[in-house]
């Protein structure tokens, strides 16, 4: 079986850097009982929104299979655990906290600090409650102020036992996706309902770090964004002003609020209607202090101009595609990396999601992602590059511990470094969690 590896004066190697695998809520929970419905669920029960027509009733029944999935966790030898927390099943509609959904959390929180692993909590991985989509989801400014009390709950419940709190994953994913494209819940499809989303996203994250700040004052805050670096499709000019253009809309949209207050100047070639309301202060809340941003990386983006002063994204050309058709590009990863830490004042980073879906065959009990492998093998080294450029990277987490519900695509793309069979929620160690188990072993 081949091996991860990294070069012998790494920084990586050493342990202080942070290692660990990453889940979200609705993708692997199940136990829908136990929780008031969310957008996801909804979503799910509209025709053709999922590919394989499935949805998150039972997912990898992590609920019933937890302390199973920690011992897991724990075999591979990880410094730490990413998870995040099903809003839905800690709050009642009523605004109460629900009590046994609380103390599930706790459960596991306590049971990963006991094995020694530390917990990173995100508050927030696209799982809002579905009454409060009825009043308007996060296109509705009380969405955010939901959101902060909700955090508050959690915070106090779980206190400092948890070592990071995120309190957003992927707030692109949530506004384009769910508010302008549609194509993840709840399925809005409009520029200005995007861009509205986005803004009322930031702004809960803004109002959540209050009371994070107060509740776990020794707890690492900040949030998680997901970037893909964005490339022009020729040298022309119009291709290269497409590029960032896209670069602006798709990714610094997200973090310039945040470290700079001000949202990119792309901004005003939209159209005034399509603009986001924005409060006096909003700005000021949203620009708060981080201790840390967490970095999600797949892959590239590629971009021409569309003739008309716009945008248009290329289907990728030239490097080798994972089963989601993403371009395997591990030199962008550490182009983005450095060009962020040249264009901002960064917080510490962490590496909160990377890795790759394949079409994985479980044989004779073994599953053989050599491809995995090497995508960990070069992203890493792709990792350790950007840190030897001076970017200061922490951590770096493996996305996903296990296969899961990959949002509209259902369960036909895996993701795990484990294998699961949802007939009989079995899990087996694929290669590359074996490989990954192993290069954690090896360390310094
Ligand atoms: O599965 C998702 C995850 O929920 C958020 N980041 C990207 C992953 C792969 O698409």
């Amino acid at each position: 079986m081949s091996t991860i590896s990294l070069p012998d004066e790494s920084p990586m190697l050493r342990r202080e850097f942070t290692y660990g695998v990453a889940t979200s809520s609705f993708q692997i929970e199940g136990a829908t009982e136990s929780r008031i419905p969310c957008i996801w669920d909804t979503f799910c029960a509209q025709p053709n929104t999922i590919a394989d027509s499935s949805n998150g009733d039972l997912a990898c029944e992590h609920v019933k299979y937890w302390q199973q999935d920690v011992a897991m966790i724990a075999d591979l030898g990880v410094d730490a655990y990413r998870l995040s927390i099903a809003w839905g099943r800690v709050m009642n509609e009523d605004g109460s906290a629900n009590v046994q959904g609380l103390q599930f959390y706790k459960d596991l929180v306590t049971a990963l600090r006991q094995k020694n692993i530390k917990v990173f909590v995100t508050l927030y991985h696209w799982d809002l409650p579905q009454y409060l989509e009825a009043q308007g989801g996060w296109l509705n400014r009380d969405t955010a102020y939901a959101f902060a009390l909700y955090a508050d709950v959690v915070s106090n419940a779980l206190g400092e036992q948890v070592y990071s709190y995120a309190t957003l994953n992927e707030p692109f994913c949530s506004a384009y996706l769910g508010y302008e494209e549609g194509i993840h819940a709840p399925g809005k499809v409009g520029q200005a309902y995007g861009r509205q989303a986005a803004h009322h996203l930031l702004l809960a994250h803004g109002l959540a770090m209050q009371a994070l700040r107060h509740n776990v004052p020794n707890s690492l805050c900040g949030i998680v964004l997901n970037f893909s670096t964005a490339y022009s499709a020729t040298d022309s000019q119009a291709d290269i002003d497409a590029a960032r253009m896209g670069d602006e809309y798709h990714n610094h949209w997200y973090i310039q609020p945040l470290l700079e207050g001000t949202y990119p100047d792309v901004m005003s070639q939209i159209g005034v209607d399509a603009q986001p309301h924005i409060a006096p202060g909003d700005m000021d809340i949203i620009a708060q202090k981080n201790d840390f941003i967490g970095v999600n990386y797949y892959t590239r983006a590629v971009y021409r101009s569309d003739g008309e002063g716009w945008f248009e994204q290329v289907v990728p050309q030239g490097h080798a595609l994972t089963a989601m058709g993403w371009e395997i590009v591990p030199d962008a990863f550490t182009k983005l990396l450095v060009e962020l830490d040249q264009r901002y004042d960064l917080p510490p980073i962490y590496i909160t999601e990377n890795g790759a879906a394949f079409d994985d065959r479980l044989v004779a009990g073994e599953v053989v992602d050599q491809q995995r492998i090497d995508y960990f093998n070069s992203h890493l080294r792709a990792v350790d590059n950007a840190i030897k450029q001076g970017v200061d990277i922490r951590g770096y987490f493996a996305w996903s511990l296990m296969d899961n519900f990959e949002w509209a695509l259902g369960y036909s793309k895996r993701f795990g470094i484990v294998y699961v069979d949802y007939a009989t929620q079995q899990r087996t160690l694929k290669h590359s969690a074996l490989a990954y188990k192993a290069m954690l072993s090896n360390r310094l």
